[in-house]
């Protein structure tokens, strides 16, 4: 007998050759499937508080989710005051406070929210404020709009209160200033620069949220926007069916929809490990990866998580109740 999921996966394929709605072949063929637009995978939503967050930091953010979800806050709450956390801190090289500069020496940053009601926001190409994750969730709760760019980003941010910084550190000034001496343009890739936050969570009513938050590619051209504050690419949230948050080369996740990609491959049956790692080889199979790095993270509702990495050295914390891991992810190395 096929797998289960095989069984779906051939079946949705003949449909599509034979011109058939897939999702009334899939209950013609197996009266126990559920509809397409239903979770396919998943078994009864988990309860219990579940977190992951990209990279080392993410110890850090998952532990402030966790405060968060303590004191009754919500998978929102948990992914945007978490992710603050490393906003703040002026050691990660690529995210908020101490993000590495564009090659005109201004720190940019980028952001996105998603809430389990399936509302987004986001902020790009924001500077001088230290919490664009924040921003991000006022986009969302109080304007009609998902996403504002820029000085536009920036007037909105001070009219909700945000106060303005530099947020060029001396650390990341000199830096900037060594880069400036090769006198060659040329963005640092994600491989050594790792510090964007992606997080994803799951509160102890069973929902799910997400946020992701960068200062982008080290030296990157004025005016670049990455994949982090794209819905679809750097997050995608369905309460229905699970989450995703990318990190790495944004060009080459925002050129596939990655996470979008994994949150339906999730909800077609793969577990999120099997679907971050077809997201990760459809960027392979489509473009040199030599030099590019790209790692995608991804729970489901029924409380399981999985990642994937085209090379070697993504890792990301994982909290489920009150234990974290650091765990690192597979690649396709
Ligand atoms: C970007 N995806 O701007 C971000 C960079 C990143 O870890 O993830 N760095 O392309």
């Amino acid at each position: 007998m096929l797998p289960r999921r095989t069984f779906l996966r051939r079946a949705a394929a003949m449909a599509a050759v034979l011109g058939l709605d897939p999702a009334r072949l899939l209950r013609a063929a197996d009266p126990t499937a559920a509809p397409i637009s239903q979770p396919l995978s998943s078994g009864a939503r988990f309860k219990s508080g579940h977190m992951l967050a990209t990279w080392n930091h993410g110890i850090a953010s998952n532990e402030e989710g966790w405060r968060q979800m303590q004191a009754g806050g919500t998978a929102l709450d948990a992914v945007v005051e978490g992710t603050a956390v490393v906003e703040s801190d002026p050691t990660g090289s690529s995210v908020g406070l101490g993000g590495r500069p564009d090659r005109d020496g201004k720190v940019t940053l980028d952001a996105c929210v998603m809430n389990a009601a399936g509302d987004a926001g986001g902020v790009c190409f924001l500077e001088d404020i230290e919490h664009p994750v924040r921003v991000a969730r006022a986009v969302m709760e109080d304007t009609p709009h998902v996403l504002l760019a820029g000085q536009g980003a920036r007037d909105f941010a001070i009219a909700k209160g945000f106060k303005t910084r530099d947020l060029l550190t001396e650390d990341s000034r000199k830096a900037w200033e060594e880069w400036k001496k090769s006198a060659e343009y040329k963005p640092i890739i994600n491989i050594e620069n790792h510090d964007t936050i992606g997080m994803l969570a799951q509160d102890l009513e069973g929902n799910l949220a997400g946020a992701c938050t960068t200062s982008g590619l080290a030296f990157k051209l004025r005016g670049r926007v990455g994949d982090s504050p794209i819905i679809g690419a750097g997050l995608f949230v369905d309460n229905e069916v699970g989450a995703c948050t990318a990190t790495g080369l944004g060009e080459a996740v925002m050129k596939t929809l990655g996470s979008f990609l994994v949150v339906e491959l999730m909800r077609q049956g793969a577990s999120p490990a099997e679907a971050c790692l077809e997201a990760t080889q459809r960027i392979a199979a489509r473009m040199p990866v030599e030099d590019l790095q790209v790692g995608y993270l991804a729970m489901d509702i029924s409380g399981r998580a999985g990642a994937h990495a085209i090379h070697g050295g993504f890792n990301y914390a994982r909290t489920l109740g009150q234990r974290t891991q650091l765990i690192d992810a597979p690649s396709l190395d």
